[in-house]
């Protein structure tokens, strides 16, 4: 008991090859190709939160969420986050991430619930994020970076997606790059991100997060913030980042969200 538990702690995440077999991984490809996207980064037109394209139009892009589909994957887990979330927990959001050939996109950022201000100061183990490599991942094709250890830090939320971080974690991080099937599990305050595709296909990834079920109302509050209005210091000095604009003048702290959603390079 707490055997996972205690290396998400210590080391802040863990790497299980080939945790799905090839029949697995052949119906989450089914699953992903079945599921629309959500919101990205449109190639042209940039952020989008609101219209859907066909998935190639996008840089990368979110899927709808698919809790209900992936019930199976779930009690694949359950041992494993059972463990490690001290044995009650729920499931918070399930959803594809996925990088196009040609995705730039790096943004290094910590998750929910760590991204929003009540839970950004706690160290305690309130989630956990697995990462299902859907595709196989390389350095080639936007395996995601993990900065080791940064579970432990405290990283001002007006830097997260800096220069500073993004480099930081590029040159520090491990690269999960895996054969498909594998999975990445993580301690959701730890600096990570995607990183380019340089390669012709696109790098599909499952996310799957779990909390602890004492948070799931109030985080369901942050997650649940209006899309629609433009960021409110979008006159002032051109803010970009508009739905989750980190900056510190932001009046509404449900607007909070540091995965990188709506910030335009
Ligand atoms: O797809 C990835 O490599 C990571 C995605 C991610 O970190 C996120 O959506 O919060
Ligand atoms: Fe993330």
């Amino acid at each position: 008991m707490g055997v996972y538990r205690d290396i998400i702690v210590a080391d802040g995440y863990t790497v299980i090859p080939k945790f799905f077999n090839n029949e697995e991984v052949y119906k989450l490809q089914e699953l992903n190709y079945n599921t629309e996207p959500e919101k990205g980064h449109h190639k042209e037109l940039g952020w989008q939160a609101e219209n859907v394209y066909p998935r190639e139009q996008y840089q990368h892009y979110w899927s709808q969420q698919c809790k209900e589909e992936t019930i199976w994957i779930q009690e694949k887990l359950h041992p494993i986050i059972s463990d490690m979330l001290l044995e009650t927990y729920k499931w918070f959001a399930v959803d594809f991430h996925v990088a196009n050939p040609g995705s730039d996109y790096i943004h290094a950022h910590i998750d929910s619930p760590y991204q929003f201000r009540p839970w950004h100061d706690l160290t305690d183990l309130l989630a956990v994020q697995c990462l299902i490599a859907v595709d196989e991942f390389s350095f080639d094709n936007g395996g995601t970076a993990i900065l080791p250890g940064s579970h432990k830090e405290h990283y001002p939320l007006t830097e997260i997606g800096s220069k500073k971080l993004n480099d930081k974690l590029v040159e520090d991080g491990y690269i999960f790059s895996a054969p498909q099937g594998s999975i990445l599990i993580y301690h959701p305050r730890s600096l990570h991100s995607t990183i380019p595709n340089f390669t012709t296909r696109p790098r599909t990834a499952l996310l799957m997060l779990a909390v602890r079920p004492d948070i799931y109302q109030g985080l369901l509050g942050y997650h649940q913030a209006p899309k629609k209005k433009p960021c409110m210091w979008k006159k002032e000095d051109s803010c970009t980042r508009w739905p989750i604009c980190v900056c510190k003048r932001t009046k509404d702290e449900r607007t909070w969200n540091s995965a990188g959603q709506g910030n335009i390079k």
